[in-house]
């Protein structure tokens, strides 16, 4: 009987993932594709950006990534098993304006590029950049363009499975379920203690990229910092770091170069404003002015606003732990200069 649940199970589990699977065939001529020097696809520098590459272009993108993160000489990762998985990342998430594949793939690479250019980073483990980085890549899997406070008040599934960070939770979920078919178990060559941090690490990381969980941590990152007593070999203190990577990526479109920046931002409020018009439509909601498309000549002030209290202090506390990393920063500041002249103070 338990043997005949097991394959029930077993079963299941395959007729639900063929619809989030990519197909072998597609893996296969992905694997066939050369694929260009780190140099030549700009993956070292902070200034990347997805606009005008094609979708093929951002996957060799992500594959030079991984490469360059030993998953295939250290990690021992079969090849056309990571075309697999990367090709169902990518199609597990939707085509929203704003939190899709190519918002993944932005935030990867800035996470490459943190790792790259800082002494004290470049200095972690093998196995954690490999978590950070599938952690990236994972980290907003089937985003529905809305947020964690509207599927509180739409009752929707999410909110009913799970009471905080219910988005966050559900991405990470996603991240391990598509880990965890057969093709795409990229790490299965890890043993079982190193398969353990890994997912140990991804499943925090994902979290971390919940907002309102950064805005709990980041007094205590302040204290780190103030009393001197940051020490990376403590654990507590790496995942501290981990989670401010992963917020500092995850938000870096407002560290770009400002046509980069100012084209991103109108994705970010289009998105906004289309769950303001479901507010409205489905919930006779009035929506708060960041999503209401009626009140869009504020954009720049909220930006100017969104800077300062959020990001700002972010790329400062990060510089402040990590060298390597001003241009992050400074790129943020100029950003704010930009918004600034564009306010409407008449
Ligand atoms: C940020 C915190 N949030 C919970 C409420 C809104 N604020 S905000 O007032 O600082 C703000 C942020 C207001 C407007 C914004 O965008 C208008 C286009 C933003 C903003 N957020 N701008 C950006 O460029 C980016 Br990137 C972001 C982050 C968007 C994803 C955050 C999703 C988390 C949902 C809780
Ligand atoms: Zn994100």
């Amino acid at each position: 009987k338990a043997e005949v649940a097991m394959k029930r199970q077993r079963v299941a589990l395959e007729v639900l993932s063929y619809h989030a699977v990519a197909k072998l065939d597609d893996a296969i001529r992905l694997s066939k594709c050369l694929v260009p020097s780190a140099r030549y696809l700009k993956l070292n520098d902070f200034a990347f950006t997805d606009i005008g590459l094609s979708d093929d272009e951002t996957l060799i993108c992500a594959i030079k990534i991984f490469e360059d993160a030993g998953a295939f000489s250290a990690f021992k990762i079969d090849y056309t098993s990571f075309c697999r998985w990367l090709l169902s990342v990518k199609r597990n998430y939707r085509s929203v304006t704003y939190h899709n594949w190519r918002h993944a793939l932005n935030v990867t690479q800035t996470m490459h590029a943190m790792l790259k250019s800082s002494t004290e980073l470049r200095a972690l483990n093998r196995l954690d950049k490999m978590a950070l980085l599938i952690a990236c890549l994972c980290h907003d899997l089937d985003h529905r363009g809305t947020d964690n406070k509207f599927q509180k008040l739409t009752l929707s599934p999410l909110a009913q499975l799970y009471s905080s960070s219910m988005l966050e939770r559900h991405h990470f979920n996603q991240c391990i379920m598509l880990l965890s078919i057969s093709g795409c178990d990229i790490l299965s060559p890890l043993t079982q203690p190193q398969y353990e941090c890994c997912i140990e690490t991804i499943e925090k990381c994902i979290l971390a990229t919940d907002l309102e969980r950064h805005f709990q941590v980041r007094k205590q990152i302040r204290q780190i910092i103030d009393t001197g007593s940051f020490d990376i070999s403590c654990p507590e203190h790496a995942d501290i770091l981990y989670g401010l990577l992963m917020t500092a990526a995850d938000l870096s479109a407002i560290t770009k170069p400002w046509n980069v920046q100012y084209k991103t931002a109108h994705l970010v409020a289009n998105e906004f404003y289309e769950q303001g018009d479901r507010e409205r439509s489905e919930l006779n909601m009035q929506p708060e002015d960041l999503k209401d498309r009626d009140k869009r000549m504020r954009l720049p002030a909220m930006q100017v606003g969104f800077i300062d209290f959020v990001c700002q202090p972010v790329y400062t506390m990060l510089c402040e732990l990590c060298t390597g990393l001003e241009s992050l920063r400074d790129g943020c500041q100029t950003n704010r200069k930009q918004w600034d002249s564009l306010i409407d103070r008449s």
